[in-house]
């Protein structure tokens, strides 16, 4: 399909001045809206003003561009109907064979800190999706392009093609728009409805493909990547850059993300080492290269071959450091030091990810886990145990810095599969128990993995001691203090029985089950 008169409405400007280019310069007529007239217009491209094409002006502050008969006319007319094609003459209207439209930014808006109603509302774009609506309906003769993403691929097309679109695109193209529209719409219902319907009847999630995985879990399970269209920022792991190594498997995304988690919820230099979505060990501390030793030293057994986390640019020190402990499949930092670059590189098949807008929080608060037929979906597990929610139940108290050190415990084991146990001196973890069925072997774990260090140690539990046995097995590893969401039916038993073991216990009232 030839095309002579495009259509072009952008917010977002990215990449619009090539695609252009290459409409003008195989003659289309472009006519376009006032910003985007204003942007093409400075790069030295022909354009038709929206006002000029119309006779009207855009009016109402905007609201009024282009939601006018010579437009929607122009895109809706049947070209194989005659009688479309009379009237659409005798009223003037002139065929449009192509939309470029990307719509205000709505989502973006009303994620912004203290975003008004109003300019939400403003927000909410009438005239583009409507465009893009009409184009799609008429998807046999108008070809739209409803994101930035796709224009390099119009483009090829364009000139493969002299200035044609192969009619097999444009059915696609159409089916983008509708997709667009449907969860735009939703959008805008869910922030009117406001915060209390977080999950309303439909979740529209667009994924689009990121990256085609060389296998799954296992090198007989195909994969793929996915990218959600509502994480296109950077601060995203699907975004990072990856600035050396081998290709990322299946399962070192999976563990970067585990590794991301960990280190998001602290402030202070910190390493994470994670193997097979559990942490091996945490540790904060003054300085990064500090952080990663502790956390090595957790458990170097089952940290050979883990995958790292930091939340701090990774400087020659650490770089040395990171080095010198053996073999890594990959680390994750905000940014790299030249020198820690280097000699990082060395290690030719160390793959190397740069969280670009640094390793704060999750612009998703939400988390799905996939069932048979169908997701189940939830708030993201953010909850910090705040100061007030802390309750000592017991007679001994916990030491200043035995707190520090169960605050630190107590968000390690967040991240932890339940069964979870987390022993730490200070603000480094010295034995982790997850992942089995019983809360007495998690401890067994995290006891054996501590040996001798588990003395004077502080323990944290992901839920509720059932018993106490758990309390007379902390005693005999020479645990000080614990930190647990109390409310087992049990408690009254455990909190004498830590009494009698001179143990300190502090009690959340919140649970940190992971799946
Ligand atoms: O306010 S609107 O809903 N009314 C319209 O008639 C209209 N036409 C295009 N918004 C409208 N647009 C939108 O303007 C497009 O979807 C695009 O996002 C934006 C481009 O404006 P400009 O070219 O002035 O930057």
């Amino acid at each position: 399909m030839k095309i002579k008169r495009a259509l072009i409405s952008v917010s977002d400007k990215t990449g619009v001045v090539e695609l252009a280019k290459v409409l003008s310069d195989f003659g289309v007529e472009i006519v376009s809206t006032g910003g985007t007239a204003r942007a093409l217009k400075e790069a030295g491209i022909d354009v038709v003003e929206m006002s000029d094409y119309t006779g009207f002006p855009e009016m109402l502050d905007g609201r009024v561009k282009t939601l006018h008969p010579k437009i929607h006319g122009g895109l809706l007319a049947r070209r194989d109907n005659p009688e479309h094609l009379k009237q659409a003459e005798s009223c003037g209207i002139g065929l449009i064979d192509m939309v470029v439209v990307n719509l205000y930014p709505f989502e973006k808006t009303v994620a912004k800190a203290g975003v008004t109603e109003e300019e939400a509302i403003e927000n909410i774009d009438i005239g583009g999706p409507s465009m893009l609506r009409s184009a799609a309906k008429n998807h046999a003769s108008v070809a739209v392009v409803s994101r930035p993403q796709v224009y390099p691929s119009i483009i090829e097309a364009l000139k493969e093609n002299d200035g044609c679109l192969p009619v097999s695109l444009l059915k696609s193209l159409a089916a983008d728009v509708f997709e667009l529209t449907a969860r735009y719409d939703a959008a805008i219902a869910q922030y009117l409805r406001g915060p209390q319907d977080r999950f309303p009847g439909r979740l529209d999630v667009v994924l689009s493909k990121a990256a085609s995985l060389r296998y799954g879990e296992n090198p007989h399970q195909e994969a793929g990547l996915y990218r959600w269209e509502g994480s296109e920022s950077a601060a995203t792991l699907v975004n990072a850059k990856q600035l050396h190594g081998k290709e990322l498997s299946f399962n070192n995304y999976l563990d970067l993300n585990a590794a991301l988690e960990n280190i998001r919820g602290f402030v202070r230099p910190c390493a994470c080492i994670v193997k097979h979505t559990n942490p091996t060990g945490v540790a904060q501390a003054k300085t990064l290269d500090r952080a990663f030793h502790d956390a090595w030293q957790s458990d170097p057994l089952s940290a050979f071959g883990g995958i790292v986390g930091l939340n701090r640019p990774v400087d020659a020190k650490t770089a040395r450091a990171l080095l010198k402990s053996g073999f890594l499949e990959c680390i994750l930092a905000p940014a790299y030091e030249p020198a820690a670059l280097a000699l990082l590189k060395a290690k030719k098949n160390l793959r190397l990810l740069q969280m670009a807008a640094g390793v704060s929080a999750d612009p998703q608060a939400w988390d799905a886990k996939r069932i048979d037929g169908g997701f189940l979906v939830q708030d993201k597990d953010a909850r910090d145990a705040a100061a007030k929610d802390l309750k000592v139940v017991t007679h001994k108290k916990p030491t200043r810095a035995q707190m520090i050190s169960l605050l630190f415990a107590w968000e390690v084991v967040k991240h932890v599969k339940s069964n979870a146990i987390v022993l730490a001196h200070g603000t480094a973890t010295v034995g982790i128990g997850m992942g089995e069925t019983s809360r007495v072997d998690s401890m067994f774990m995290a006891v054996k993995r501590a040996g001798r260090r588990s003395r004077g140690a502080v323990l944290a539990s992901d839920a509720f001691f059932p018993k106490s046995d758990n309390v007379a097995l902390a005693k005999k590893a020479g645990i000080r203090a614990v930190i647990q969401p109390g409310g087992s039916i049990a408690d009254e038993e455990i909190i004498r029985a830590a009494d009698k073991a001179g143990i300190a216990m502090v009690v959340t009232g919140v649970r940190h089950f992971k799946h």
